[in-house]
């Protein structure tokens, strides 16, 4: 549905823009209506998603923080200095910054959906150090994974932190890694964290916390939603729900009707009875053993990984 769009417009921004409204109107009307939980983040929901991980709930963040922090000697001897680090969403950057004293590298380059608020972190990081060769991108790597020819093609460390990979379904996920696996040379290599399957209590809290910043993070989404589509939702409407799904190992966010509600925007209409949802995030949780095995058959045969004390995070270094 988006090629024939993409050939009319010409500019990139203005495609870009024409592509996510083709993308938001699919899944809205959908029979069970979703949005990519990507357009959470515009630039108030990058900000909010920097407040939620300062959250006594929300322990990802801090957990793998933690992990790195400790293991950072065991992290630097295999992957080496003067690499060229590639920062798959990555939002204010903080994380990659915390691995520079002990990796160094070359280029580093962070891609993120969320452009301005991306490029102001990269100006800023790039002020800290001025002979570190920084290329920050704009850009969706959901679809596909092409980086521009000046980024070096040998030493590639795609850097996915935060169990952002959980975001993926567990086929998409597998895919999504063979795509990294392709965009690499025999010397490349990923650091991935992810998130350890763990008791149901705690992940409900970590995604419904008591101040409600990740209600508001999730609501905000209609907001970027109605920017991009033109559509008219009203967050007074819309309510957030999350919760561990059992069967399918993922924490579920989803913006439930609190009243029915109509939403129109150019060309399209949906109108939602009370109590019906929007599914905005799927968050899958892992073992060990089975991320490691999707490493291998995507190509990264070698893996280390750390954890913490307590199992809830690991951070995942493969080679080729
Ligand atoms: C950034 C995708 C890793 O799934 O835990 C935080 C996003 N959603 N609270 C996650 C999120 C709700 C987060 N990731």
């Amino acid at each position: 549905t988006q090629e024939p769009i993409t050939r009319i417009e010409s500019g990139s921004i203005v495609t870009a823009h024409t592509a996510a409204a083709a993308e938001l109107a699919h899944g809205l009307l959908a029979d069970a209506a979703f949005v990519s939980p990507k357009y959470l983040y515009d630039t108030l929901g990058s900000k909010l998603f920097e407040a939620l991980c300062l959250l006594p709930e929300y322990y990802p963040t801090r957990t793998e923080d933690a992990i790195i922090g400790t293991h950072m000697g065991d992290i630097r001897e295999a992957i080496g200095t003067g690499a060229t680090l590639i920062d798959l969403g990555a939002g204010n950057c903080a994380k990659a910054a915390r691995l520079f004293p002990a990796l160094a590298p070359r280029h580093y380059v962070p891609i993120d959906i969320s452009k301005e608020f991306l490029v102001h972190a990269a100006a800023q990081l790039q002020r800290r150090y001025p002979q570190m060769h920084i290329t920050a991108l704009g850009l969706d790597f959901s679809q596909e994974l092409v980086l521009p020819s000046s980024i070096p093609a040998e030493r590639r460390v795609f850097f996915y932190p935060g169990s952002s990979i959980g975001n993926f379904s567990r086929a998409q996920a597998s895919m999504f890694l063979r795509r990294i696996r392709a965009a690499c040379d025999d010397d490349g290599s990923v650091l991935i964290g992810i998130d350890l399957i763990k008791d149901a209590a705690m992940l409900q809290a970590a995604y419904d916390d008591a101040l409600g910043l990740t209600a508001a993070f999730n609501l905000n989404l209609l907001r970027n939603v109605n920017r991009l589509l033109g559509s008219d939702f009203d967050v007074a409407d819309w309510m957030h729900t999350a919760y561990f799904n059992q069967r399918e190992q993922r924490v579920e966010m989803h913006l439930q009707a609190r009243r029915p509600a109509v939403v129109r925007w150019p060309g399209g209409r949906r109108a939602f009875d009370e109590g019906s949802r929007i599914h905005t995030e799927n968050s899958h949780k892992y073992t060990l053993p089975s991320f490691t095995r999707m490493l291998a058959e995507a190509g990264f045969e070698h893996a280390s990984a750390w954890t913490d004390e307590n199992g809830w995070f690991a951070v995942v270094h493969a080679r080729a």
